[in-house]
């Protein structure tokens, strides 16, 4: 048994297959790319394909692996001292409907890099080590984004993760149950000694400046609302202006001065976004009767979003008096600003440094799990950078085999210390 040795490195061919490997299930052809893009939304049989997959490669590693309540996945290594807590490593694999190979995947694929090669080299930690699958990460078919994570640390109560259903009626205890993913660990868990997580930068920062690892210091503001505006429906030949309740006029409105919000600079670094528009009747000559509209909002600044919210409510009371529609608003996701301990993003920076590579602190625009375990143990990201302006949710997401083996070897050498790190 031989213990932390700093001239080790990852396998990086490896962690690149296993990367292309788990790319290929749920693998779509998007005409809009001219790629094959990924397509494994949570809890879809796409989702429990991949999670086999991995699983199967989770205990051809040796590692022992349990599932919670909510379907999150564990893949332990034991550590010397068993009985210590564990340091928690992962991420997620499900993904948008229009993904690419590496949000999420790089942190689950890259923490099984780190089980791999601590293997190949007989190097034994004080402490266990844990690999993370969380369960919905995205949030795109049950409305709430780290719903797994969230579970897990508490965040979410685990009944009303399980009412949670899909634009279909879908339930995500009905999933689970199909599935077989309630597993007997209790949430929320027990706290980890420390969490850490590789994963894209999904943004333009890293590569622009030529910089190696992205330093995370934390997680941006996410509140995510669900509009359901309902007017009337009435022939658009016929019906003049004051006799109409246009739903899509109203929904317009709102998309217009969410830009203007954001445009005005007013609430700092805030962005907007409607990604989601659904027309009823949705037919050419009739005036919408329900339009049903979703606002993602995210904000470094805590207040700033609050500020929003109420700006963007007392506006919508206006829409409601001059087009005559009525708006019901479901707050379906909001996450505060999270910002990760320094003494993990000194960490994070001395392993970048010591393995020769440049680094950056950078704050996420994403959410990501780490946001939700920082509550529960000290957290922190490894980010490598994105090209093409490091697009994401989209399947020209794509990052080198050089990015990747760098961040996944500072997670290496960043959770062999912490787990060779006595009580
Ligand atoms: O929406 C997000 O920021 C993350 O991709 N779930
Ligand atoms: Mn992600
Ligand atoms: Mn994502």
């Amino acid at each position: 048994m031989s213990t932390y040795d700093s001239s080790i490195r990852i396998d990086s061919g490896r962690l690149w297959r296993s990367l292309g490997e788990l790319g290929e299930v749920g693998a779509y052809f998007d005409a809009d790319a001219d790629l094959r893009g990924v397509r494994r939304l949570a809890l879809t049989d796409a989702d429990l394909a991949g999670r086999e997959l991995v699983v199967g490669w989770m205990r051809a590693a040796g590692l022992t692996v349990t599932t919670d309540r909510i379907g999150n996945v564990y893949g332990r290594r034991a550590g010397v001292d068993d009985t210590s807590a564990p340091v928690l490593i992962g991420s997620h694999i499900d993904t948008v409907a229009t993904a690419g190979r590496f949000d999420g995947c790089l942190g689950v694929l890259g923490g099984l890099e780190v089980v791999r090669t601590l293997n190949d080299h007989g190097v034994s930690t004080t402490r266990p080590i844990e690999l993370a699958i969380f369960t919905e990460e995205e949030g795109v078919r049950f409305g709430t984004d780290m719903l797994g994570s969230a579970v897990a640390a508490g965040r979410i109560e685990l009944d009303r993760a399980r009412e949670r259903s899909d634009p279909d009626g879908v339930t995500v205890g009905a999933e689970l149950d199909r599935h077989g993913l309630v597993g007997e660990v209790a949430v929320p868990i027990r706290p980890p000694f420390a969490y850490l997580e590789c994963h894209i930068e999904q943004g333009p920062i890293l590569a622009a400046a030529g910089t190696r690892i992205g330093v995370v210091r934390g997680v941006q503001a996410i509140t995510w609302l669900e509009l359901q505006i309902s007017g009337r429906a009435a022939h658009a030949g016929t019906t003049p202006q004051r006799l109409r309740r246009n739903a899509g006029l109203a929904a317009a409105l709102i998309t217009v001065r969410l830009n203007e919000m954001v445009e005005s600079g007013a609430y700092g670094q805030m962005l907007a976004t409607v990604g989601r528009q659904v027309n009823y009747p949705n037919l050419i000559n009739i005036v919408p009767e329900r339009t049903l509209i979703t606002v993602d909002l995210r904000n470094h600044d805590g207040a700033a979003m609050r500020r929003a919210e109420d700006d963007l409510t007392a506006y919508i009371a206006e829409v409601e008096e001059r087009t005559g529609v009525t708006v019901a608003a479901r707050t379906t996701a909001r996450t505060p600003p999270v910002v990760f301990p320094q003494g993990m993003r000194d960490l994070v920076e001395k392993h970048a440094a010591n393995l020769g590579m440049s680094s950056d602190q950078v704050t996420s625009g994403a959410g990501h799990d780490a946001g939700e375990i920082a509550a529960l143990c000290p957290a922190g990201m490894i980010f490598v950078p994105g090209l093409y302006d490091g697009i994401s949710h989209n399947p020209r997401e794509y990052s080198t085999p050089e990015a990747c083996a760098d961040g996944v070897n500072v997670l290496l050498h960043a959770v062999t210390e912490l787990a060779c790190t006595a009580r």
